[in-house]
């Protein structure tokens, strides 16, 4: 094999001898700082969806990047079978920050969805009193929270969970944005919690009406279900607010992390609780091999810190409005929506001519701005939050141009 590999090659490879669970842009990336990303050839482009809102912090960001090589060099593992160095300070760090008693650490967002799953469902019989295996969580048609057997058991969308069941009972599924629903649902006294996203990122970053979350919320104390809240997308200062709950003075009973809690830099997730809900779970009960590493604290510790320094929620709600006007102003009827909070927005397109978000997209590859359709006709708008307000602005011009291109 020779030295350097084309993006063909590298593509070519991909298709052949990897399964075909994605159908990525054709761009092939070597290299990231910041906003910036650049492909194997050497092209230069904006990163626009910051791997779905894992690389709040940036590519690479040089503070993080030292916490992982520094701690990577002295201990990368120990399993949970004995202490480290390094959870203990993490634990105190991120519960701190967070405001909360207790965190479970794991990797990845789906497994930090599972863990509130089952905290929540123990919380129910230790402490609510349901009957065993009666428990009920209800949960919100166009959800997405990862790719479990009973994350997809959740799922409204047939390409996540259609082929492969059977699948997992105790989940009451209601229109997100309604509560009326909500109150209808929380009758059932089996009902243990409510899991919801701030803002549906999959289904194109659907924003709820204002005091959605405030009032469900209420509403599951009224009735003492746990308000369970993914902020694995939305968290970490993507939506203007450290957590997009915060937006609502929303504190969810059990708080789930992910994504750029380690800045896209290694698979970091957490659960955070209180005691009364987080000692449901006893020794033995629930873990993971790497949760809780000495890689992943130092890491999260880092990126965390670099929220904090870098006024990351100020600059994404600062930067935000700048974008959504911007992109509001497009003189294209192909713009038929623009929506979102923060750095995490979206636009919905309308088909011109037979073109469409795809088409979009590949002209915007074209014109140095990265981003991904979703659901056909959307474009997610997620820059790393370090973005500076004149690449910001240089990027806006080059949406506008690749959208222009099709009038
Ligand atoms: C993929 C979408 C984003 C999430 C929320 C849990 C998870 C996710 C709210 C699971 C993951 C991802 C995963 C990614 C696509 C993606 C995504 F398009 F599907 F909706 F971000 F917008 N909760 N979201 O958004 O986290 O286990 O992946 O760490 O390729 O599946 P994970």
């Amino acid at each position: 094999m020779s030295e350097f590999l084309s993006s063909e090659q590298l593509m070519q490879l991909e298709d052949k001898y990897g399964a075909h669970n994605y159908h990525p842009l054709p761009v092939v990336l070597a290299k990231g700082e910041g906003a910036r990303v650049w492909d194997v050839e050497g092209n230069e482009y904006f990163d626009f969806l910051s791997a779905y809102s894992a690389v709040n912090q940036g590519h690479c960001h040089p503070k993080i990047i030292k916490a992982m090589v520094d701690q990577a060099s002295k201990m990368t593992l120990t399993s949970r079978a004995f202490f480290n160095d390094s959870l203990g300070v993490y634990e105190k760090f991120v519960t701190e920050y967070f405001g909360y008693d207790k965190v479970l650490p794991m990797n990845t967002g789906a497994e930090a969805d599972e863990t509130a799953l089952k905290l929540c469902r123990k919380w129910a019989y230790m402490k609510k009193g349901i009957a065993e295996n009666e428990a009920k969580i209800i949960v919100c048609d166009g959800n997405f929270h990862g790719r479990t057997i009973t994350i997809v058991s959740m799922s409204t969308d047939p390409d996540s969970y259609g082929g492969f069941g059977p699948f997992t009972p105790g989940f009451i599924k209601i229109p997100y944005n309604d509560l009326n629903a909500l109150a209808e649902a929380l009758k059932d006294p089996n009902i243990a919690g409510f899991l919801v996203e701030p803002i549906q990122g999959e289904a194109g970053v659907f924003v709820p009406d204002e005091g959605y979350l405030a009032k469900a919320s209420q509403m599951c104390k009224d009735k003492n279900v746990l308000f369970i809240a993914d902020e694995v997308q939305t968290g970490i200062a993507r939506t203007g607010k450290l957590l997009a709950c915060d937006h609502e003075n929303v504190r969810p009973d059990i708080l789930i992390l992910g994504k750029a809690l380690s800045g896209g830099v290694y698979p970091v997730s957490a659960v955070l609780a209180d005691d009364h809900i987080m000692l449901c779970i006893k020794p033995g009960e629930h873990g993971s091999t790497f949760g809780g590493n000495p890689v992943a604290a130092q890491v999260a510790m880092a990126a965390l810190k670099v929220v904090t320094d870098e006024k990351l929620a100020e600059r994404a709600e600062y930067l935000g409005n700048i974008f959504r006007e911007e992109l509001k102003a497009i003189k294209s009827d192909m713009v038929a929506l623009v929506r979102g909070k923060g750095l995490l927005n979206a636009i919905i397109i309308k088909p011109k001519n037979g073109k469409e978000a795809w088409d979009v997209c590949v002209k915007m590859k074209e014109n140095g701005v990265l981003a991904k359709p979703t659901h056909g006709d959307i474009i997610r708008f997620a820059p790393p939050l370090v973005i500076t307000e004149a690449e910001l602005r240089e990027a806006i011009e080059r949406i506008k141009k690749s959208i222009l291109f099709f009038e």
